[in-house]
């Protein structure tokens, strides 16, 4: 009897100690399983010397501390010694040893957030150096010394030296005052408004530890949709306390700018960027923020799009605009992010144009602190789209790219779907600004150079789920992001498998698998949601299942995919809307001829009869209903790879993963047979008979209702 008891109990704690829930992130720190690596990394991890004497560097090393004991059972207190060999940590600042080291002048011609990883010889002692020239640069060291045996990878003989390519890499949360995100799917927001600013929650800290390990360095706190209130000083004091529990992790935090607050909340008659009062409010209003947070960031703006006010209003333009706010924030080295996602919400002629034709002619009237930012294609975070043309557009401005990183038209937090494929196409598209290889990542990075300011941001996928991301892989998408806006030409290849060694293990024989399943995943939700360069055919409200049939006098799927007897897609050539026009040659001429346009991008940029010849001999029409199928059988290829793995991966993460696949096969068979039956109306095309045939009628699939108005129940 005892036995059993003990058995029992036995298993209970090996079920508690290995539960794995998700929270940790990629931050796992359990103890490194090949027992020959660990022994050769807690032999070099012997001694540490690290002299914390600033919140940054106690944040590092608290890190360090952390992971050294999980990844090793080494305590860090127990080896602050050097005498036979181990690690040096810190600045010429922090450390009399590094400043003496013939590596001081090296380490202090460092960006301010680089560092360097080297194996050196002091003292004829084999030494791991973590140094910087600034404390945030030895957090950012500390925690790529850390992924190194995360990841399992060799001590010896290192040689590091990062720097980050873009400056300013920021989250933009899409988060309500009444706690509730837009588009996100993973809970609410973790910002815990009605606790703050009293009570911080030591999630705060977890999320910037996140953040900062993949080197994110900002937060704007609130939503593009903005709420003028924000900025009044009852909630200033709550985004102070979330900028004090950030700074440590190098997180700066910035604030949505409702355009019209000066009458909003400041009592003035008007907003007009060219009134002195409303100048001089601006200029107040920042005055008065830099004295709540020293450090903040600046303004993140959504001016006359979607109904948002903004100074078109009163006759004025973006950049007078954006200067204004600019001027306000300058004196104290802040900046404006102002967003080039611009539309009414009236029928336009074609709205993937209008953010160039808006902003394209304004290059050059911006302030030197104002970033324009356009989001990675023209219409809307849509499943698959071509690079927005004003990457190539605005040399005389800087530009900061905008990603979607929560899953908004790609099955919510439901679907498995690695975006970090999808922001390596654009960032790696070329743009021929200046001839060939002027790739978007290039581009952004030049700025630097040229502007002195270079940035990015993604809208994430964060919220109060205990595992952060609803979906569990779609924390990849959070860490991918991270990484590419580190480094913008990281490979997706490369992004994948680090997250899934610090995530599951770094066996071949769980990576391999898992990252087939990651690196097939995005091109399998463009086969089943829009292939061929099908856009904006989601249903209108949720974005989540198709809709091509939505119709009503604003918003129509139709004139996104103009589907009729004769054909489908949109005449974007020179000679139908000139889209094309937006891009530079050589590219304008190769997506304005049929024949060379990328086969992803058909529908995009043409308009094709239903029996148009395609290279591979296919009539277009079987050509996408091949796609169609693809893409479900892509998603059940990914349930069978993700199957055969069930005994290597713990029971929660297993099911968790295993019942979303699920419910993705679902989804995917929904949106292909809504949209085949669909186009197949004006098509009179029969869906070949080689295939599973649609079990139901049009008007099922246009009946079904989505199980969960997130809209409904998220924010409003
Ligand atoms: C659209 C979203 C909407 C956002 C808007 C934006 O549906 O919720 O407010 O983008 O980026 O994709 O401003």
């Amino acid at each position: 009897m005892k036995k059993i008891l003990l058995s029992f109990l036995i298993l209970c704690f090996t079920h508690l100690a290995f539960a794995e829930d998700g929270y940790e992130l990629w931050l796992r720190y359990h103890k490194i399983e090949n027992p020959s690596l660990l022994q050769k990394y807690q032999s070099r991890n012997k001694g540490v010397v690290f002299t914390a004497n600033s919140d940054r560097l106690k944040a590092a090393k608290k890190e360090l501390a952390l992971g050294l004991k999980g990844l090793l059972d080494i305590d860090l207190a127990d080896s602050q010694n050097l005498t036979s060999g181990g690690v040096l940590i810190g600045t010429p600042e922090s450390s009399g040893l590094i400043a003496q080291s013939g590596y001081a002048k090296e380490i202090n011609g460092l960006d301010p957030e680089g560092y360097i990883i080297r194996t050196v010889n002091i003292d004829g002692k084999q030494i791991t150096l973590v140094a910087a020239k600034t404390d945030i640069g030895v957090l950012y060291g500390v925690f790529h010394y850390l992924r190194l045996m995360q990841t399992n990878q060799s001590l010896d003989k290192l040689a590091i030296t990062e720097e980050p390519k873009l400056q300013l890499r920021v989250l933009d949360h899409w988060d309500n005052l009444n706690g509730t995100i837009e588009r996100g799917y993973a809970g609410y927001t973790l910002w815990d408004w009605a606790r703050l600013p009293n009570y911080k929650s030591p999630r705060y800290t977890d999320y910037a530890r996140a953040n900062a390990s993949i080197g994110i360095n900002g937060a704007v706190l609130n939503n593009v949709n903005a709420n003028a209130k924000s900025l009044r000083v009852e909630w200033l004091i709550k985004a102070a306390a979330l900028a004090d529990a950030f700074r440590p992790y190098g997180i700066r935090v910035y604030l949505t700018a409702r355009f019209s607050a000066p009458k909003e909340i400041g009592g003035l008659p008007t907003a007009d960027p060219l009134d002195p009062q409303v100048r001089q409010w601006w200029k107040d209003k920042a005055k008065e923020i830099y004295g709540y947070i020293p450090d903040f960031g600046g303004f993140l703006v959504k001016a006359n799009s979607e109904g948002q006010p903004g100074p078109q209003d009163y006759g004025r333009t973006h950049a007078d605009g954006a200067n204004m706010m600019a001027e306000a924030l300058e004196p104290y080295g802040g900046v404006v992010f102002w967003r080039a996602f611009v539309y009414q919400n009236e029928r336009h002629i074609d709205r993937v144009m209008n953010g160039y034709e808006e902003f394209k002619p304004l290059d050059g009237a911006f302030n030197k602190n104002v970033f324009v930012q356009p989001k990675n294609g023209p219409i809307d975070f849509q499943p698959r789209e071509p690079f927005h043309p004003l990457f190539g557009a605005m040399s005389k401005t800087a530009l900061a790219l905008e990603f979607q990183i929560t899953q908004e038209n790609l099955g919510h937090a439901g679907h498995l779907v690695y975006l970090g494929s999808l922001f390596e196409e654009t960032l790696q598209s070329d743009t021929y600004e200046n001839g060939k290889g002027s790739t978007v990542s290039k581009v952004l990075q030049n700025y630097k150079k040229t502007h002195g300011i270079s940035g990015i941001a993604g809208v994430p996928n964060t919220g109060t789920d205990l595992n952060w991301t609803g979906h569990l892989f779609g924390q990849a998408n959070w860490h991918a992001f991270g990484r590419l806006a580190w480094n913008p030409d990281m490979t997706s290849e490369e992004m994948s498998e680090e997250w899934i060694r610090m995530t599951f293990s770094n066996d071949k024989k769980i990576i391999d698998p898992i990252q087939k399943i990651m690196l097939m995943s995005r091109e399998a939700a463009v086969n089943y949601m829009t292939p061929l360069g099908l856009n904006h055919i989601m249903n209108y409200d949720t974005h989540n299942g198709p809709e091509p049939w939505h119709d009503d006098p604003v918003w129509s799927a139709f004139d996104y995919h103009k589907a009729s007897e004769s054909g489908v897609g949109v005449d974007r050539t020179r000679t139908g809307t000139n889209a094309v026009g937006q891009y530079h040659e050589p590219l304008s001429s190769q997506l304005n001829d049929v024949k060379t346009c990328p086969p992803q991008f058909l529908l995009w940029f043409h308009r094709m009869a239903w029996d148009y010849k395609m290279p591979s001999g296919n009539t277009l029409w079987n050509e996408l209903v091949a796609h169609y199928y693809l893409g479900v059988e892509e998603v059940r290829q990914m349930q069978t790879i993700w199957n055969s793995l069930e005994k290597d991966i713990d029971e929660e993460r297993f099911v968790h993963v295993k019942s979303l696949l699920e419910l993705q096969e679902k989804e995917a068979v929904w949106w292909r047979d809504g949209c085949l039956l669909f186009f197949q109306q004006y098509s009179q095309l029969p869906i070949p008979s080689k295939y599973e045939q649609p079990k139901h009628s049009l008007n099922y699939y246009k009946r079904i209702p989505y199980p969960y108005n997130w809209k409904e129940s998220q924010y409003k």
